[in-house]
């Protein structure tokens, strides 16, 4: 290995987003807060002299964190509001401008805590007694909401899907187990047969577009469309701050697509093998969105935004 390989290794923002993209750390929000860390330990060990050097670094973390996954507005988001924070600070100091960082990247990892809890409260009202909910892939902000209902003495079902090709539903399956939910594991082409027999369908949410449409894993448009065929009311579960801004301006929300190994790994040669991460679920099979400021429209979504996170859209 030759030094540059070394050194990268030990800084904080190389190895976050090796983590990121190798799904050591997995679904929008824990990518989120990985990031955020990441580039608060960079700043506490920066060795930089001027705060136009401390910015050169800041910038060069921002490219490797985004590239590291590209459907990923939270942590854009989350990254972005800290580095203006330091740009707009008139210090000159060095201190100052890594204490700057490391305010904001607090403040922000607290006010994520506090919408996860409210969304968990909001949501939990909705897992009514004996019922029984489909989910698709792992979603951290999903599973704390039916542990809020659990805590909350309400007993139900859940039905997993497996979520190929990297099996993240066996996370949730083991979260819900841990807390003695009766859960079934389904293969994802299930998903139509049972659909009809669950009560509510939850997922999770890695961007929400200015149109009210949500990006989420793979097969989570199959899942919204297969809910409508039966009636099942389809919900997101999603902190506000995964609305990516520039879908407002007339960009599309890029669907990462990952290595083709991960789908099969001796593949014949010469076989095209396609892996899109996700996809997009259109607002209209969507029937709320479970966010901190309540169950919402997913034709309001940018105008609650707008009312609650102005400094988004600058
Ligand atoms: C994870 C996924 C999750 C969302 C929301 O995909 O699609 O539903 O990220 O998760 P991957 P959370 O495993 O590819 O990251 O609620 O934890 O943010």
């Amino acid at each position: 290995m030759t030094c540059t390989q070394v050194k990268a290794l030990r800084d904080p923002i190389s190895i976050a987003a090796e983590k990121i993209r190798k799904l050591e750390v997995q679904g929008g929000r824990n990518v989120a807060i990985a990031a955020i860390t990441a580039t608060e330990n960079l700043a506490s060990q920066t060795k930089a002299i001027t705060k136009k050097e401390f910015l050169r670094e800041l910038h060069r973390a921002r490219e490797t964190l985004f590239g590291s996954r590209e459907t990923e507005p939270l942590m854009r988001n989350a990254i972005r509001l800290i580095i203006d924070q330091v740009e707009k600070n008139t210090d000159k100091s060095i201190r100052k401008l890594a204490e700057t960082v490391s305010t904001a990247s607090e403040r922000f990892l607290k006010d994520l805590e506090n919408s996860k809890e409210r969304i968990a409260e909001i949501g939990a009202k909705r897992i009514r007694n004996n019922s029984t909910i489909l989910t698709h892939c792992h979603s951290s902000t999903v599973t704390h909401l039916l542990k809020k209902a659990r805590q909350d003495g309400r007993v139900f079902e859940i039905i997993c899907t497996e979520t190929r090709p990297v099996f993240q539903g066996k996370t949730t399956a083991r979260e819900m187990l841990d807390i003695d939910v009766k859960t079934t594991f389904i293969i994802d082409s299930a998903m139509r047969f049972f659909m009809n027999k669950v009560d509510l369908a939850i997922v999770g949410a890695d961007a929400i577009t200015s149109e009210g449409n949500v990006i989420n894993k793979i097969g989570t448009s199959m899942a919204a469309l297969v809910a409508q065929e039966a009636r099942t009311p389809f919900y997101v579960v999603s902190e506000l701050l995964k609305f990516d801004p520039a879908t407002m301006y007339g960009d599309y929300e890029k669907i990462e697509e990952r290595d083709a190994a991960e789908v099969w790994k001796d593949a014949p040669k010469n076989l095209i093998i396609r892996n899109p991460a996700f996809d997009v679920t259109r607002r209209d099979f969507i029937h709320g969105i479970i966010c901190e400021e309540g169950i919402i429209s997913p034709h309001s979504v940018a105008e609650v935004i707008r009312r609650k996170y102005p400094w988004v859209f600058r």
